[in-house]
């Protein structure tokens, strides 16, 4: 016992064996609070792997600092004191955790958000006993030295020893990366979310890579003036394109009901997949629907404009009519701190509307519970607010079906008008089978996995979406809405395009980059239920429009139809249903299409034959050029407006827009928040809940399996299954 004592003491009693006995610590805490403390969504054993590896390099890096300096004494101070930083920093972000689902970044700790304010005293709050066990140790090492049983190394340390552990820690920490890049591309590039990053490469990471974004982007910013916005205004003034006075506040005192497609392309609209017995089967059949009626605005030569933020681009292309950014995701590099004129903040000064949005993932993924304060969201209801479990949910949250019916007992309590987002989820790459019930619809027949469940996925999404317009219309909610669905992004990526040709009637061989460029279409509809759209008289006739337009048009064209006039705002779409629109659909890429040319690099298509033009003539060229300008324009005001965070400077007299106060959104205890409002405003509370004499509505909501819709008989064969083990 003795000599163990002494041997384990004797490596402590060194400086460098001091210092690995705090990493094994710190260690040893980390993964404690990665346990018991965070939510990761752990789903694999690599994952489980990243979190015992990735406290290991920051910290040998970190606390080997204090190795470079000569004299013990101040060595042995530097290294307690790095590590009782990385104790607070570890503790601080499991308190935070706590309170708000997500880790502390250093906008949050330097006080320009809305929660450091209640920070010190939420701390003192949220101190559970068993909190001291982050600091035990602390005491624990001190007793040690004061009791002599530690005790410091007098000895000189080598320089060279000192480079040897920080290089050591480097290539641990390049280890851990590269092993993260594989798991997770461009983690560092996208982010996704707080939880990803402390998944992957630990909380000290984390902020210190917070840290450098928040200084880089905050040095722009703090060098921008209110004069940058002249540009902005010109360019604005000279792009508005009006609107078509027939249809100007059509849509005006109805909910609006936004609804988005997950990955869902257009050529899934109207599409029917061949079955092994060569039977045909509607992928989309309500959306099909919706899309012909009379009472909808429908689009067919509509794309989407997102570039890394995928799915936060695309929100952002519609709640702001900006674009994304270049490279990463604007909610993440800006959602948190900068100024917007987004849909929720109009329609609520302009229509009164209450907004919230529904979605069944971590409220952190593409910093939702930042931006969304900022975007002037009332409501923001995430996986916090529904019951997921393993077999309703995946990777990406909560499945549709389950994301609509469990949203009733929320939406019916919203003041109306509301603006509503719902953001699906389930046809998300990579597409799985789903089980049980919900199985069902035929696979393709590709060489792709991909592309084969990605129809099943669809017409799961489908189902979904038929479900809760049918409680709508049983809850009444229906007449009394607009209903806005758009695809955000493409769902299956370019380089598996070539085997998805054959199922659209083309050539995998003469594939090129034009095919792939008409893919990124996707769908965008609003409908207006029972509404006498005006010229829409004869039955069966063909209401599409084939204007060609993108994301960034939306927010105008829905302003408009809820009679909203947008010239004071600092919009770059312009409105789907004016003459006046001209019709370029930009990439965020500076590629572009309009309906005569697709412009792809260097290569000019025409876009109604897919013919590359070779040797195009003079007046083609520079109108092309003309065109470029124009495109190239678009992104670079976006991106000014954006990286400048230049909305702030532009004032109510202006804008004719109340500024948003984001510390007053929480997104804590919405439901008790929501009742208590029916309870203030009493008789005149216009929720669903209220207007019903406080009958819930919930019980309309009727779910049915996959099974239900298609009768026993119509079960697949076997072998249209995918092995479960996939
Ligand atoms: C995640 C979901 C998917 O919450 O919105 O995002 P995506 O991967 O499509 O960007
Ligand atoms: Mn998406």
């Amino acid at each position: 016992m003795k000599a163990q004592n002494l041997f384990t003491f004797r490596f402590v009693n060194t400086r460098l064996g001091f210092m690995f006995f705090l990493v094994i610590l710190f260690w040893f805490k980390s993964v404690c609070a990665y346990f018991f403390n965070f939510d990761l969504n752990i789903e694999s054993g690599f994952q489980y792997f990243f979190l015992l590896i990735n406290p290991i390099s920051t910290t040998i890096f970190l606390l080997g600092i204090a190795l470079y300096l000569k004299r013990p004494l101040t060595s042995y101070i530097t290294m307690g004191i790095i590590y009782c930083l990385l104790t607070v920093l570890l503790f601080s972000n499991v308190s935070y955790y706590r309170e708000f689902s997500d880790f502390l970044t250093v906008a949050t700790i330097l006080g320009s958000k809305s929660v450091s304010a209640g920070l010190g005293e939420a701390a003192i709050n949220l101190f559970r006993p068993y909190d001291l066990f982050f600091f035990i140790d602390l005491i624990v090492i001190l007793l040690l030295f004061v009791t002599k049983k530690i005790s410091m190394d007098q000895r000189p340390f080598r320089l060279r020893v000192s480079f040897a552990i920080s290089a050591i820690a480097c290539m641990l920490f390049g280890a851990n990366l590269s092993f993260a890049e594989i798991a997770r591309p461009e983690l560092l590039k996208r982010m996704f979310s707080n939880d990803y990053i402390v998944k992957y490469m630990g909380v000290s990471f984390f902020t210190v890579y917070d840290g450098y974004r928040f200084f880089k982007t905050d040095q722009v910013r703090s060098e921008a003036s209110p004069k940058d916005l002249d540009r902005v205004k010109d360019y604005v003034k000279e792009h508005y394109a009006g609107y078509d006075p027939n249809l100007f506040g059509i849509a005006k005192g109805r909910n609006v009901i936004t609804i988005h497609l997950e990955s869902f392309e257009q050529f899934l609209i109207n599409y029917k997949l061949t079955d092994q017995q060569g039977k045909e089967h509607e992928v989309t059949p309500l959306l099909n629907e919706i899309f012909k009626s009379k009472e909808t605005f429908s689009f067919d030569d509509f794309f989407h404009q997102v570039a890394q933020g995928k799915t936060s681009d695309a929100e952002n292309l519609l709640e702001n009519s900006l674009f994304g950014l270049e490279s990463g995701s604007l909610f993440i590099q800006y959602g948190g701190e900068n100024t917007f004129q987004a849909a929720p903040r109009i329609f609520k000064q302009k229509l009164g509307c209450t907004s919230a949005v529904f979605h069944g993932n971590g409220g952190g993924f593409w910093n939702r519970n930042e931006t969304y304060k900022q975007l002037g969201y009332d409501y923001f209801f995430n996986d916090k607010y529904f019951k997921i479990n393993e077999k309703n949910s995946f990777q990406y949250g909560l499945h549709d079906k389950e994301l609509f019916k469990q949203s009733i007992k929320y939406l019916e309590h919203l003041q109306q008008p509301f603006y509503v987002k719902y953001i699906t989820v389930s046809n998300h790459f990579p597409y799985g089978k789903f089980y049980g019930e919900e199985d069902g619809f035929p696979l393709a027949q590709t060489n792709d996995k991909t592309i084969n469940g990605y129809f099943a996925t669809a017409n799961y999404l489908d189902t979904a979406i038929r479900e809760f317009f049918d409680y709508l219309k049983a809850s009444g909610l229906y007449d009394h809405s607009v209903i806005v669905i758009y695809g955000d992004h493409y769902g299956i990526s370019n380089k598996r395009n070539p085997d998805l040709a054959e199922l659209l009637g083309k050539d995998s061989e003469t594939w090129n980059d034009y095919d792939n460029a008409m893919l990124q279409r996707v769908p965008f509809m609003i409908h207006l239920p029972k509404a006498d759209i005006p010229g829409r008289t004869e039955e069966n006739s063909d209401y599409i429009n084939h204007t060609f337009g993108g994301e960034v048009d939306v927010l105008p064209t829905l302003e408009h139809l809820l009679g909203i006039d947008n010239q004071r705002y600092l919009q770059l779409g312009q409105d789907l249903l004016s003459p006046k629109r001209e019709g370029i659909v930009a990439f965020r890429n500076k590629n572009f299409v309009t309906s005569d040319y697709t412009v792809l690099g260097s290569k000019i298509y025409n876009t109604q034959t897919g013919e590359l033009l070779e040797n195009p003539a003079n007046d083609t060229l520079s109108m092309i050029e003309q065109l470029k300008q124009k495109v190239d324009q678009q992104l670079a005001i976006s991106d000014l407006i954006t990286t400048n965070d230049l909305l702030r400077f532009y004032g109510k007299d202006e804008s004719g827009l109340s500024p948003i106060n984001p510390e007053k959104y929480n997104y804590q205890k919405e439901l008790k928040r929501l009742k208590k409002i029916e309870k203030q405003k009493k008789q005149d509370s216009t929720s669903l809940y209220s207007k019903n004499n406080k009958h819930s509505s919930v019980d309309l909501y009727k779910t049915k399996s996959y099974q239900d819709y298609q009768g026993e008989s119509e079960l697949l064969p076997q072998e249209n299954q995918i092995d479960a083990s996939e």
